[in-house]
């Protein structure tokens, strides 16, 4: 298994399912995109290192983590796609506009993964500050992307 995995002790990785037909849309939230694009690159790592097809997975941009539900919604809907994964990088600042945007993703992705019987994974960074989301963008905690794109590959495998 690829150095991308070196983090992902916190889940049971063995019996994942086959994603080798699978198709996967990233979604990546243009704030924060030295942040972002790490992420992205992570989830894209791990799912061509778990068997995903290089030309079955897409990455989509939005502008920003807002954006997430809607664009999730338009991927979802598509019969195609296995599962959408989410990425974004809302910082705390001196306003509550974190709180609503994070807020308001997380339920969103929500209501379209129940909608479409689909697995839309939350890979939406929520830090208090920028260091904190360097850490988890392939720093000392990790790349969170990582973990979307197993957590999503997970969710294909309930029966
Ligand atoms: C407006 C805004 C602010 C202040 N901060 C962030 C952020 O930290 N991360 C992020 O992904 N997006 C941010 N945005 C943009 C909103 O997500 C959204 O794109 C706009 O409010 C337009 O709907």
């Amino acid at each position: 298994m690829s150095s991308a995995h070196k983090n992902l002790s916190i889940f049971k990785t063995e019996n994942l399912p086959d994603i080798s037909d699978k198709k996967f849309v990233i979604l990546v939230a243009e704030w924060n995109e030295d942040i972002t694009e790490p992420l992205a690159q992570g989830a894209i790592d791990t799912l061509l290192a778990y068997g995903a097809k290089e030309a079955n997975v897409s990455k989509i941009y939005v502008p920003g983590s807002y954006e997430l539900s809607f664009g999730a919604q338009i991927y979802a809907q598509k019969e195609e796609v296995a599962a959408v994964i989410a990425i974004g990088c809302v910082i705390q600042g001196e306003t509550k506009h974190n709180d609503y945007i994070n807020h308001a993703v997380a339920g969103g992705l929500t209501d379209v993964s129940l909608k479409y019987n689909k697995p839309v994974i939350f890979g939406v960074l929520t830090p208090n500050t920028h260091q904190q989301a360097l850490d988890r963008a392939g720093g000392i905690h990790g790349n969170k992307g990582d973990e979307a794109a197993i957590t999503a590959i997970k969710m294909l495998g309930l029966k």
